[in-house]
């Protein structure tokens, strides 16, 4: 089994309906177990400005998937979600999954990049996967997750309760 945090957000089309259908379809996965989720936060979105609020939130999956037939099983609860793929970045979008981090692995491959390419710069990342990652862990590349939170200001978050 690994342990797995996946990141969560949307701001599309009822962005709270979506975490929630999200979280089910995670814990239907086969060979899965969803083992805890973080608090929801809302933030202004990082890029575009002309895009609703995000809703984020992080949950913990335990697997026996490898990460890129994981992935896969993300795609698909995405797609199934509605999920337009743009060429815009950082556009709006009814769900986004991340694979934030995956064990202890670290997996550059041409679909995924793992620990999570954005991870130590975004607090609506950082802090829901502070609520549900051990104080002192320690991503695959080394770095302490206290010091990316040290370096991450929680200014712009919004922390609005367990109500996954
Ligand atoms: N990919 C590589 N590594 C991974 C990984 N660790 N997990 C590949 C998941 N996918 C990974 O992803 C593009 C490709 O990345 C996938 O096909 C996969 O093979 P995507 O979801 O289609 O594209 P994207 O999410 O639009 O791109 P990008 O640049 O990853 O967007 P971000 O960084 O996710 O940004 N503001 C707030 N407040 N909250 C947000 O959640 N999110 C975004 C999206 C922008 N602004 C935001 C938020
Ligand atoms: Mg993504």
């Amino acid at each position: 089994m690994e342990r797995v945090y996946i990141g969560l957000g949307s701001n599309l089309a009822e962005p709270r309906e979506q975490l929630r259908d999200a979280l089910k379809a995670l814990a239907d996965i086969p060979s899965s177990r969803l083992v805890a989720v973080s608090s929801l936060y809302v933030s202004d979105p990082l890029g575009p400005p002309d895009q609703p609020r995000y809703n984020n939130a992080v949950a913990v999956l335990e697997t026996t998937r490898d990460p890129l037939t994981l992935l896969d099983a993300l795609q698909a609860i995405e797609q199934a979600q509605g999920r337009e793929r743009k060429t815009e970045r950082w556009g709006p979008r009814t769900l986004d999954l991340d694979i934030l981090l995956y064990g202890d692995r670290l997996i550059g491959e041409p679909r995924l990049t793992v620990p999570h390419y954005h991870l130590h710069a975004r607090p609506f990342v950082l802090y829901p996967l502070a609520e549900v990652a051990p104080d002192t862990l320690q991503l695959a590349d080394g770095r302490y997750l206290k010091d990316l939170l040290a370096a991450c200001p929680f200014e712009g978050l919004e922390r609005v309760g367990k109500a996954l």
